[in-house]
């Protein structure tokens, strides 16, 4: 504890004690009725202020800073003066003050920590509210891609997804499949197609029948009532194959400045195509950039430059037909192209027939084969494609992913 300042006085007082008797603290202590220890403070105090002789010279820059009297006489320690005044640096504030202090109790020196000025947190909420003032919210939105191809336009073929099938692997000699598998496989297969096509500047999703496996809860074909294999409820395979298609569209987005999804019904999901079509353009009415095809025309035709493009399911026209019944409904369209493609699915399988210079195709599935179509020893790969055309220069390539 600091002891209480002493008046000059009575430091001359105790100093002329401290010679008178010999300089021994003890005794002066003694005369003065008062402590060694208070004695020994009240020298240290008369040294500093130049009242305890014979004086000793303080050097330039130092101050007395303990004095003390021993058997060999008196010691007095002198320290480098305190430096400049402490100013807080601009911009920083006191944070805390701490200090240290002699055994005496005496203030020896302090630390005072500053950090930088923060503004309060009322003056912080007027920054962040007049940061947002102008800020409008928006839902998400897919970002144009930053290099597209004007020239070209990407078909990417979505058919015979079949989802909602199940498959046990044991009974048919090829993998297990089911929902969830379904929804694995596919996101990753689409994912893996649209990364290995070209950024064309133009892309249609062509949907062409078959992407659900049961058409309602009854788990039978529509028309021939054939018992399907189905893993779960109808509304499940449904929500599934419309977050499929959200995804993938909007995947394809991501790469192709304009989209155009086409759903074309299978003989598996006629009436079930109608309520994709119209999730798919719920979901991007809001999009100038990917555009819906509600059409409930069966056949797709899309003149694209020279080219001539079509698809459809390929359950009830038959692949020969196919070149004349796209010459009879796109006759100015046939006239003013000169490369003509058709698509289709159905068959779960790769055929590529030329006809009157018409290439018309049928794709493989990406799904598993179900007990009905092993149990016939159909043997066809699986694989998601895309084909791409150039508006001057005709077919350019396609990209296939295979699943193994
Ligand atoms: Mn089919």
């Amino acid at each position: 504890m600091a002891l209480a300042p002493v008046s000059d006085d009575a430091l001359r007082e105790t100093v002329s004690l401290y010679l008178a008797n010999g300089n021994n603290q003890q005794k002066t202590a003694d005369a003065l009725g008062l402590a060694r220890s208070t004695v020994q403070n009240r020298l240290t105090q008369a040294a500093r202020k130049g009242l305890l002789p014979p004086a000793v010279p303080t050097m330039p820059g130092f101050e007395v800073t303990r004095l003390q009297t021993g058997p060999r006489g008196t010691t007095i320690e002198q320290r480098p003066e305190k430096g400049e005044v402490f100013e807080i640096p601009e911009g920083h504030r006191i944070k805390g003050v701490s200090a240290f202090i002699d055994p005496d109790g005496r203030l020896r020196g302090q630390w005072v920590k500053t950090r930088e000025g923060e503004p309060s947190p009322e003056r912080t909420a007027e920054i962040i509210q007049a940061a947002f003032e102008k800020f409008e919210p928006k839902a998400p939105n897919v970002l144009p891609p930053r290099d597209s191809d004007s020239d070209r336009l990407t078909t990417y073929i979505f058919c015979d997804w079949h989802v909602g099938l199940f498959a046990y692997g044991k009974e048919t000699g090829g993998p297990d499949w089911d929902l969830s598998i379904a929804r694995q496989t596919l996101s990753a297969a689409v994912k893996e197609t649209v990364e290995t096509s070209p950024p064309s500047g133009r892309a249609i999703i062509l949907g062409l029948g078959d992407l659900l496996h049961a058409d309602n809860g009854r788990n039978q074909t529509e028309r021939s009532g054939n018992v399907l294999d189905v893993d779960t409820r109808y509304s499940k395979c449904l929500e599934t194959v419309c977050d499929l298609m959200a995804e993938s569209s909007e995947l394809i987005a991501s790469k192709h400045n304009h989209v155009e999804a086409v759903f074309k019904p299978g003989n598996h999901d006629e009436n079930s195509t109608v309520g994709i079509r119209q999730a798919l353009r719920m979901y991007w009415r809001q999009n100038e950039r990917v555009t819906v095809d509600t059409s409930p025309d069966a056949f797709y035709w899309r003149r694209f430059g020279v080219n001539l493009i079509g698809g459809t399911h390929g359950d009830k026209a038959k692949i020969p037909d196919l070149p004349m019944i796209m010459a009879n409904r796109r006759k100015e369209d046939w006239g003013a192209t000169t490369t003509r493609h058709i698509h289709t699915g159905h068959i779960h399988h790769d055929t590529l027939r030329e006809i009157g210079g018409v290439h018309v195709y049928s794709h493989r599935a990406p799904v598993a084969q179900d007990a009905y179509h092993a149990w016939h020893g159909y043997l066809s790969g699986r694989s998601m494609k895309s084909y791409t055309y150039h508006v001057d220069k005709g077919a350019r390539g396609h990209s296939e992913v295979e699943i193994s």
